[in-house]
């Protein structure tokens, strides 16, 4: 029995979350001019990516293990990183390959090549449009940059619609939603408008615990965020993505910013505060002014890949099982430091609260506790030996099902240690 009617995810919604890792990718004529927010009057001119190579980002995304790559197409500047038909202010008009270039498409093939996702962010506020001060003429201006994207670009795995300058602004959502229903059905549409999946909040990559699925009304969206609208009994299923740049505060490229570098300890940090809640983490990696992404940038975020890999891809254990109570018993007594919980989405998100226990001679101890769990939860505690852990649902929507419930040990490290 339901205690209420339980939310569910679509199948594309399904598919999106087991993605987990995504790869963001800040892009465009503000990498020439050392600027976070141009103004949309830097000349296309200063815009030459000499040594431009997408399969460099997008091979490095594959290797570090991001499932999807997500292109700024257009940026709050208005420059389209495409040689669209609507506006001047493109790659079309710069020297770079003679104006003949598409950064686009570069990204979206290299991601067909990779066979990652491939989405796109193009940015609703525009100052360089002259058209933006004129909503009815922006609509048009905008929706038919959306068809030259959504048509020529695809399969398109998101599509990311930036809140940023556009507060109290009314775009025509009803239109370029249905825009993208017509021409992506399976993108997901992040934020604003009709949103299949919803900012987490911050730009630290991390969503707050307890980051429930659910979402009280259809009309979500960064500039509706209150604090109990994400409650586990509301009726649509919009889960969380977490956003943060791999360089402090930076989203693009900046000249003399190696400093800003996050540590591997604050990415797995991130890590471990976002897909360990049960979201998907975007991480920022920006190209610099060749066109391709810094050594210590891909040195670092490869760091990471391998230290997720080093961590979770062995587990000691795992179960999937119906019913409150799920034990797994190892072959033999062995250490764990962590459990990996993943409640089976396609039945609504029923888990409200839980204690994990472990069995230490004869006695159960208890390792960890916590209210969600929906596509996934890890717990990390001091290392235990132990020769059973199970699961006890001690508040529950309906009966819970779980796909795994898994226990991984990982040598601790300096980053362990310190927590
Ligand atoms: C924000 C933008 O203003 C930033 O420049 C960046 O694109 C970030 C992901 O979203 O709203």
């Amino acid at each position: 029995m339901e205690r209420y009617e339980l939310a569910k995810p679509t199948k594309q919604q399904m598919e999106w979350q087991d993605l987990e890792l995504g790869m963001f990718c800040h892009f465009g004529i503000n990498t020439f001019c050392n600027k976070e927010w141009s103004d949309g009057t830097e000349p296309v001119s200063i815009f030459n990516p000499a040594e431009l190579d997408a399969s460099q980002w997008v091979k490095t995304a594959k290797q570090v293990g991001f499932k999807y790559f997500i292109l700024t197409a257009k940026h709050h500047d208005g420059f389209c990183l495409w040689p669209t038909q609507t506006t001047d202010y493109s790659v079309r008009t710069t020297s770079w390959k003679e104006g003949r270039g598409d950064v686009v498409r570069e990204a979206a093939e290299a991601c067909r090549r990779e066979n990652i996702g491939f989405g796109i962010y193009v940015s609703p506020w525009d100052r360089n449009a002259a058209c933006y001060s004129d909503p009815q003429a922006y609509d048009d201006f905008y929706a038919a940059q959306l068809i030259e994207l959504l048509t020529q670009y695809g399969p398109l795995v998101e599509v990311w619609f930036d809140g940023a300058g556009s507060e109290g602004r009314q775009y025509d959502w009803k239109r370029i939603i249905s825009l993208v229903k017509q021409h992506q059905p399976d993108a997901m549409i992040f934020n604003l408008g009709a949103p299949t999946i919803r900012w987490a909040g911050n730009e630290d990559g991390v969503a707050e615990y307890p980051c429930w699925n659910t979402a009280e009304t259809a009309k979500v969206s960064m500039f509706t965020n209150s604090t109990n609208q994400w409650l586990p009994e509301t009726p649509r299923w919009v889960p969380a993505e977490c956003d943060v740049p791999i360089r402090k505060n930076h989203w693009f490229w900046h000249p003399n910013d190696e400093h800003s570098l996050l540590s591997l300890d604050q990415l797995l940090d991130v890590y471990y505060r976002s897909v360990g809640h049960g979201a998907t983490l975007l991480l920022n990696v920006a190209p610099d002014n060749r066109g391709l992404l810094p050594e210590c940038d891909v040195q670092r975020v490869l760091e990471f890949g391998k230290e997720i890999r080093r961590r979770f891809s062995q587990p000691k254990g795992s179960v999937s099982a119906s019913g409150d109570f799920i034990e797994l018993v190892f072959t033999c007594e062995t250490a764990i430091n962590h459990v990996v919980t993943m409640e089976d989405i396609a039945h609504g998100e029923r888990i409200l609260a839980y204690v994990i226990e472990a069995e230490q001679e004869g006695h159960w101890v208890e390792i960890a506790n916590g209210s969600a769990i929906g596509h996934k939860k890890i717990d990390r505690f001091p290392s235990i030996r132990t020769k059973r852990i199970r699961l006890l649902v001690k508040e529950q929507a309906a009966e819970p099902r779980l796909r795994s419930f898994a226990g991984y040990y990982a040598a601790e490290t300096e980053s362990l240690d310190e927590e």
